[in-house]
């Protein structure tokens, strides 16, 4: 089905992303979705700045922000406050970085999630703290460069599987987006929308500065992760897995090659990648 795009647009130009955020094109397609009845919840992160100050703020929407670790608790008290109020159509949306979504915050984002708060919590994800710099965080891939780990001293460890220890707190909704898939990343949000409870949504937001890449790519990296199988395109309601779009299997490294992160990996580290992505969706058709 085609899904029709609303014309509202509550993020307007003169925002502060650098060019070719994937996060702010991230955001404005999110907001589709949504209407003024919607508070927004934002801990320190490159979004921090993109919103941009009050009152010139580009972001139309009620927004609050927050230190790094506590964003969902301060959403579980907005939505407190708003159901005090009977105020319960409001939507309470957290927009979240993978600093504070993987590591810093993920003690509040669990709590929030093991209560079912009824809030829509997204991670977009740009795989690194690019706002203080480029540091790795744990949703950094393996073999990739980022300023704490320089080469040859890439990034050693996996990335974490925050979609899976999100799911273990048996959450209603989970799913991917990239917002090189306009129709599935709206019909996700959509969906979540007309969920109670608590709903995750991880999104894939390529970083032209910390990526080291074209800042005219972004929409082609992120079609290019998707079709390697780098990042599945998922949900999962209610326990129930869906792959909502099936990779086309182009090789990895037309997604590696692109980015200068990955510039200094070498073939067993490749090779490494590789198989994890391979075991990554053997885990995904296992489940569907
Ligand atoms: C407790 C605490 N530690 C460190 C910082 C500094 N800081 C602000 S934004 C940021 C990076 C956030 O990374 P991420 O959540 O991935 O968002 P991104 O910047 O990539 O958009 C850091 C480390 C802070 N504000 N608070
Ligand atoms: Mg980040």
């Amino acid at each position: 089905m085609e899904l029709k795009y609303p014309r509202s647009e509550f993020l307007e130009p003169g925002h502060l992303a650098c060019a070719g955020c994937g996060a702010a094109l991230a955001m404005r397609l999110a907001l589709k979705t949504f209407d003024e009845k919607t508070r927004v919840v934002i801990p320190a992160s490159c979004w921090s700045i993109i919103a941009g100050r009050h009152p010139d703020a580009t972001l139309k929407l009620p927004l609050i922000h927050t230190p790094f670790a506590v964003a969902p608790s301060v959403a579980t008290g907005i939505r407190a406050a708003l159901d005090r109020l009977g105020q319960r159509d409001v939507t309470v949306l957290v927009w979240a970085g993978d600093g504070s979504s993987y590591d810093i915050g993920f003690g509040s984002l669990s709590a929030a999630a093991e209560r079912n708060e009824n809030i829509i919590y997204v991670c977009y994800d740009n795989e690194a703290y690019m706002n203080t710099g480029i540091q790795r965080s744990s949703a950094t891939p393996p073999g990739a460069w980022t300023t704490t780990t320089p080469y040859p001293a890439l990034k050693k460890e996996r990335k974490k599987d925050i979609l899976g220890a999100l799911l273990a707190h048996g959450i209603p909704y989970a799913a991917t987006a990239s917002p090189s898939y306009p129709q599935d990343f709206l019909a996700k949000f959509q969906k979540a929308m007309n969920i109670q409870g608590f709903r995750f949504i991880l999104v894939l937001a390529p970083c032209p500065t910390g990526w080291r890449m074209d800042e005219g790519k972004t929409v082609e990296v992120g079609r290019l992760a998707v079709e390697s199988g780098v990042f599945p395109l998922v949900e999962v309601e209610h326990g129930n897995w869906k792959i909502t779009h099936e990779p086309s299997w182009i090789p990895i490294e037309k997604y590696l090659e692109i980015q200068g992160r990955f510039i200094s990996m070498e073939e067993n580290e490749r090779i490494t990648f590789k198989k994890a992505i391979d075991e990554r969706w053997r885990e995904i058709r296992g489940r569907t």
